[in-house]
């Protein structure tokens, strides 16, 4: 495909994912900050109709645009890049954090200190989303808990188990926060704990950490992605930091898509 065609063959569109995404939301001030990407538009759609349109396309060597992340097995099902980003709408390589509830510490400090020390690589979650493609998230965790127990007793050691014992995590519905939950979901349950998991949009999981509805969650991708929600309601929650470092958010096209950068694209 020549370069100069890319934008007009595909439609002047980006395949975006759930419209309460983060990443669409940075999507929607790319197309405000890039001269390059005016009169574009960002299709709302599902994370699993964005997969399917972007095979269509790979199978047919067809141009298309995608709003991408890691960790996610699009990248290690195909070839594909991240345009560059000169103005640094997207940030730069970001983290995964523990946030919870106001009290969650004094309330339950055991299972607070198990969320605290809950840290893991890219690698651990991208494992068990890759497994997860054959087999159910829950089992995929499962097979990640067996084979990392040294990880996990770390997370565990010495902690006392609390007297309250029901405890509620809220997530994003994507495959990198459902692994995150289902594998702490496994450690506190083998704590004795009950654990709720309970996926909800971005901003829902911030709301309900800030008015105490839910306890926990592992899923803000900061400091970018879900910037706004953070700001708006980080005097009501507990930051407990990184639980990963290393994610990335971009506009992403397949590697014989012949463009290297949003400013290469044309309004
Ligand atoms: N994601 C995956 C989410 C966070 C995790 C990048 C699609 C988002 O954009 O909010």
């Amino acid at each position: 495909v020549e370069t100069a065609n890319i934008s007009e063959t595909v439609d002047y569109e980006i395949i975006g994912i759930e419209p309460g995404a983060g990443a669409m939301g940075l999507s929607e001030t790319a197309l405000e900050e890039y001269d390059s990407l005016a009169g574009w538009e960002l299709v709302e759609g599902s994370t699993a109709g964005m997969l399917t349109e972007l095979d269509k396309a790979i199978s047919n060597e067809e141009p298309i645009i995608v709003v991408g992340w890691n960790p996610h097995y699009m990248f290690a099902s195909h070839d594909l890049k991240y345009l560059e980003d000169p103005k640094g709408t997207f940030g730069e390589e970001e983290n995964i954090n523990t946030i919870t509830r106001m009290g969650l510490e004094e309330d339950m400090p055991g299972a607070n200190e198990i969320l605290d020390r809950f840290y893991w690589e890219v690698e651990d979650m991208e494992s068990v989303m890759l497994e997860a493609q054959d087999m159910p998230m829950e089992e995929a965790a499962s097979n990640w808990v067996e084979a990392n127990r040294d990880k996990v007793n770390e997370w565990t050691e010495g902690v006392e188990p609390d007297d309250e014992k029901d405890i509620e995590l809220v997530l994003t519905p994507w495959d990198s926060e459902r692994a995150s939950g289902e594998v702490m979901k496994l450690v506190l349950e083998e704590q004795g704990y009950q654990v709720e998991l309970t996926p909800v949009d971005p901003a829902i999981v911030f709301q309900a950490i800030a008015n105490g509805e839910a306890d926990a969650s592992l899923a803000p991708w900061l400091p970018v992605t879900h910037g706004p929600f953070y700001e708006e309601y980080k005097e009501d929650i507990v930051d407990l930091g990184p639980n990963l470092e290393g994610t990335i958010i971009g506009l992403t096209v397949p590697e014989y898509v012949d463009i290297e950068s949003i400013e290469d694209l044309q309004p």
